[in-house]
């Protein structure tokens, strides 16, 4: 009896030290990774910082007590009835077969189980659907081979990889893919949705905590699959007003060493850059086929999360998009030469 008694407990209380852990960290997640170049800390969906990711855990601890309480009842019953009756007589067992109470009991008490589990999963799952009572932040989300574009239709800005979003709105997120299928998915956030190219899928979630949170492609979507990360940065609704006027204004002019650089990239007929990517307030940079660099340098990464945006990793990125990232849509047909890359660096890095 002692020893099964022990082995209930030997395997009941690692699903506490889980239930221990699932309550979520206190204040905001930590910062990027110093040393890495861009990391983000270990996803999980047991620290959710979101109304709808914290419903969603609430289900989950919910089937993980009740199944825990039959996963200990019926080992417990089990192992005891092994240490109990061991090393007996053979002697025939109590037939029980044809029994109509039993067999009901043992049909109705898991139908009713799993009818309970299944009532408060499509509760969560409705109460995660629901329609927003308060504000509402409109997101457009494009996954691309291998980066995210994000646009906020009713604040007619256009962004990439980090996604800027106020604390305590709702954000409602279509998402869409302009080639092949993507995963769109933040486990502190929201959960995994598809990016479905000529379909729109609907997700909706509320922060409740500010931080910045990583974000990656769950579906294999080529070879760099692995490298189309992004981040969701949860701020305070000030800041978020703030961030949103300075995205609808136009590149600032150049001023000083970046006057070269933005000469290049707007009226140069030699640039390739214009057919891929858009510089707002400027006639000539219309692409879209790359992300938006209108303001670039407020973006803590580049390609994706492969880079920390520094001077020496954009230069890095000029110099041979393929080297950082093989096979990037990002190819220039003629390798730009050092003054060049220097000049548009050195502009790219005031498009605050
Ligand atoms: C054929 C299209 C194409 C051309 C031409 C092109 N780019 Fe790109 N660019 C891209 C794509 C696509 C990405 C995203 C790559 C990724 O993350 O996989 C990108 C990424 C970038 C980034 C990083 C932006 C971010 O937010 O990740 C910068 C900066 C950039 N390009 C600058 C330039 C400059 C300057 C030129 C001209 C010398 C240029 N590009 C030419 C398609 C292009
Ligand atoms: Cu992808």
């Amino acid at each position: 009896m002692v020893l099964g008694v022990a082995a209930v407990l030997a395997i009941a209380l690692p699903l506490v030290g889980v239930f221990a852990q699932s309550g979520g960290p206190a204040s905001g997640p930590a910062e990027l990774c110093p040393q890495c170049p861009v990391s983000f800390r270990t996803p999980s969906t047991l620290a959710p910082a979101s109304t709808e990711t914290a419903q969603t855990l609430g289900l989950f601890n919910f089937i993980m007590v009740i199944a825990t309480v039959i996963f200990v009842l019926v080992e417990g019953l089990l192992i005891f009835a092994v240490f109990r009756y061991r090393n007996r007589r053979p002697e025939q067992a109590l037939q029980i077969h044809g029994n109509t109470k039993l067999e009901i009991a043992w049909t109705a008490m898991p139908a009713i189980i799993l009818a309970v589990l299944l009532g408060f999963t499509l509760r969560t799952m409705s109460d995660i659907k629901a329609l927003p009572t308060g504000k509402v932040i409109n997101v457009t989300t494009v996954g691309h081979q291998w980066w995210w574009e994000f646009q906020y239709p009713d604040l007619k800005i256009t962004t990439a990889n980090e996604l800027v979003v106020p604390f305590g709105s709702a954000i409602e997120v279509a998402v869409q893919s302009e080639d092949v299928e993507h995963g769109f998915w933040t486990p502190e956030l929201f959960g995994k949705v598809d990016a479905v190219p000529g379909y729109v899928t609907r997700l909706k979630f509320t922060p409740t905590i500010t931080g910045t949170f990583g974000g990656q492609c769950t579906q294999f979507c080529g070879t760099q699959h692995a490298q189309m990360r992004f981040s969701v940065r949860v701020v305070a609704e000030g800041e978020f007003q703030a961030w949103a006027a300075n995205e609808q204004q136009p590149a600032i002019a150049a001023a000083g060493d970046a006057q070269a650089g933005e000469d290049y990239l707007f009226n140069n007929s030699e640039s390739e850059c214009k057919t891929c990517h858009t510089i707002n307030g400027s006639a000539t940079m219309i692409g879209i086929k790359g992300p938006d660099l209108t303001h670039l340098a407020n973006r803590s990464f580049i390609a994706g999360g492969i880079l920390a945006n520094t001077p020496e990793n954009l230069k890095a990125w000029l110099e041979d998009p393929q080297a950082m990232k093989l096979g990037t849509l990002m190819a220039l047909k003629k390798p730009l030469d050092e003054q060049t890359i220097n000049n548009i660096v050195a502009y790219l890095t005031t498009l605050k």
